[in-house]
């Protein structure tokens, strides 16, 4: 398989994140790829290359023009408030609920911070952006891997910040750029006729499943805590199956806590016959690591010997497919957890 690293990541590196009213340090560290990309000299699978640019009209086609400019001038915005912000990330504390004007862009920094998120524990730092574009942008190489004879049947976005969270003009859940989202569309728009997107994530895809909850060419599919106990509490409910022209194309697979390998398993077996059924032209995969029993923000029971078997049944879909890294917040073993995964799928895939 082929691997893009993002060079950027560690730009991004949060402070603190808002949590039972004190900031904490943040769970989404860059320490967590360094494990990954560790794990993956021990272990290769496969040429890791560097990503070309993305195309401006790739990410347009995902998110909001006035959201993009946005997180790409935050940082000034912020610093230019005071000089004494570059000591500090900036954490939104004011939002547009129900009734609010989103429409309009208010001047004040605090209050389009609010605008364009959804949560207190995403904060926004000064590589934030650049972090955030180089991960699309190795989300786009990987699906471009894909297209034309010799192609390899897997490329693999090695990215942070995550992206699933991330929707058409909002961050949060420590997403920005929804990288599965920019692989879903580049695979559509280089002639794959209908792409699926499988998030084994423990969160919910929220900002994946609105991106095309309305469209029957991508198939987005979830499964993850049950979200009236877990984050993002909001959405990933089972009767959300998609809306207008995409009804029946959006399926939520949510789960108890204390859910174990056997019972998740049986959900991808869903999930999987559901791809199927769909009979799509390539796969995305939201990959996250934090269904796994070590992790501290999260309440499945995997372990880290059961990846190589998700990894394998994954295979089993016998389809294209581009990994993006999401979330998995024990850090130290996110190494072994996502190479198994990786591993499991070219095993299974030969
Ligand atoms: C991002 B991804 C923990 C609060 C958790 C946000 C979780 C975001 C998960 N103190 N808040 O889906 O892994
Ligand atoms: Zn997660």
């Amino acid at each position: 398989m082929l691997i893009y690293a993002n060079p950027r990541h560690a730009g991004h590196s949060g402070r603190q994140e808002m949590y039972r009213g004190r900031l904490v340090p943040c769970h989404e560290v860059p320490a967590r790829l360094e494990h990954v990309l560790a794990e993956l000299a021990r272990r290769p699978l496969g040429e890791i290359r560097e990503a070309p640019p993305v195309a401006r009209a790739l990410l347009e086609a995902v998110h909001a023009p006035r959201y993009l400019r946005f997180l790409e001038t935050a940082w000034q915005q912020w610093v230019a408030l005071d000089p004494a912000n570059a000591e500090l990330d900036a954490l939104p504390s004011v939002w547009p609920v129900r009734g609010f004007r989103a429409d309009l862009e208010p001047a004040n920094f605090a209050a389009r911070l609010g605008l364009y998120s959804f949560d207190a524990g995403t904060p926004l730092t000064e590589g934030t952006w650049a972090a955030a574009e180089a991960g699309a942008a190795c989300a786009a190489a990987a699906a471009s891997s894909l297209a034309g004879s010799g192609a390899p049947r897997a490329a693999v976005a090695l990215t942070r910040p995550p992206g699933h969270h991330a929707g058409a003009d909002f961050f949060g859940g420590y997403c920005f750029v929804n990288n599965a989202a920019v692989a879903a569309q580049a695979l559509r728009e280089q002639g794959a006729r209908r792409v699926a997107v499988l998030d084994v994530d423990y969160h919910h895809g929220n900002g994946t499943q609105s991106l095309f909850y309305e469209r029957a060419d991508v198939l987005t599919v979830s499964i993850h805590g049950d979200p009236r106990t877990e984050y993002p509490f909001y959405l990933g409910h089972a009767d959300e199956t998609g809306a207008g022209a995409g009804l029946g194309f959006n399926l939520n697979l949510p789960l108890p806590a204390g859910t174990d390998f056997a019972q998740w398993r049986a959900a991808l077996a869903t999930a999987l016959a559901r791809i199927a059924a769909f009979a799509p032209d390539a796969l995305v995969v939201a990959l996250g690591v934090d269904t796994y029993e070590g992790d501290p923000i999260s309440r499945f029971r995997l372990a880290s010997g059961d990846y190589l078997q998700l990894g394998a049944d994954i295979a089993g879909a016998g389809l294209p497919t581009v990994f993006t890294l999401e979330g998995g917040y024990a850090v130290a073993a996110m190494g072994t957890n996502v190479v198994n995964v990786l591993e499991g799928f070219e095993a299974a895939a030969r």
